[in-house]
């Protein structure tokens, strides 16, 4: 109850910021897009991590606020974006599985979208399958992804390869996109069973006509394992840290 209100007054105060990680096209080094990553920034504390806050968020119904916020403020920064001729980057948005089963989804996106005057496919939309996604009201949020699509907006499958992502998933939803999970990316070298599960996700997602996203990546040996499996498409520490936008603006403009 306290930490809600203390949330609420958060939002309502402006201590809530987002930062973009970018994801990287390894075989020109171009940053094709980036995920927008919330951050709290807490008067006494410092800096919050969303682990800290998302699950309470989640708990107390804060989550569809919270989520709106960094959908129009994520939108609201690929205009600007556009607007500053900046590369036609994609923007990935962590979207909550609270979020995609409420009934009014729909809306809060097309509002997000009003605003925006970029293609819809630059905006993509990214799912951890959980629980919360999988086991109440799939039909609402089966709705709610083909709404998606109908606006041209993309889907990806979050840290595939962990927690409830059941294959099932992948032939009833209309998914875009799959994000390796970085617990594997980041045994790679390790000797066990990564590697192998890397390659047959990347395999997987070719067979399926899915587009394939390494993250986690920090290492030049994971990036040589990926490149010769023919994943490019690579985000983690070894190209950039997730960073507010007026940093991320000179970063782009020093190496594009
Ligand atoms: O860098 P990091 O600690 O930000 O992110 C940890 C996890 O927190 C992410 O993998 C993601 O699942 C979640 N997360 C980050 N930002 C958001 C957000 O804006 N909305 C939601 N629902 N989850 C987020
Ligand atoms: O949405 P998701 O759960 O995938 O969020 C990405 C999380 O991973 C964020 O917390 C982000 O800060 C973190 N992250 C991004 N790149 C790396 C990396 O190369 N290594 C590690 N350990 N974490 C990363
Ligand atoms: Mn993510
Ligand atoms: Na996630």
């Amino acid at each position: 109850r306290d930490m809600e209100t203390r949330l609420r007054q958060a939002l309502d105060q402006g201590e809530f910021a987002l930062v973009y990680q970018p994801q990287i096209d390894d075989r020109n080094g171009r940053i094709r897009g980036v995920e927008a990553l919330l951050r709290w920034h807490h008067p006494r504390r410092g800096l919050v991590y969303p682990a800290e806050f998302i699950p309470i968020a989640e708990e107390t119904g804060l989550i569809r606020t919270l989520g709106e916020w960094v959908l129009r403020e994520s939108c609201r920064q690929l205009r600007t974006w556009r607007h500053a001729q900046l590369p036609n980057l994609r923007m990935a948005v962590n979207i909550s599985g609270q979020q995609f089963k409420q009934p009014d989804f729909l809306t809060v996106v097309d509002r997000a979208l009003r605003e925006a005057d970029f293609d819809p496919a630059r905006l993509e939309l990214e799912m951890e399958l959980t629980e919360t996604v999988l086991l109440h009201n799939v039909e609402t949020t089966l709705r709610n992804l083909r709404g998606l699509k109908e606006r041209g907006i993309s889907l990806a499958i979050d840290d595939f390869g962990t927690g409830y992502s059941s294959l099932s998933y992948l032939k009833d939803f209309p998914i875009d996109r799959i994000k390796i999970d970085r617990s594997f990316v980041g045994e790679i070298s390790h000797g066990g069973n990564a590697a192998a599960i890397v390659g047959t996700i990347i395999a997987m997602a070719r067979s399926l006509g899915l587009a394939v996203i390494a993250e986690g990546v920090e290492t030049a040996q994971q990036v040589e394992f990926l490149r010769q499996r023919d994943c490019f498409d690579m985000q983690g520490y070894y190209f950039a840290r997730p960073m507010p936008a007026a940093v991320l603006e000179r970063y782009l403009q020093n190496i594009q």
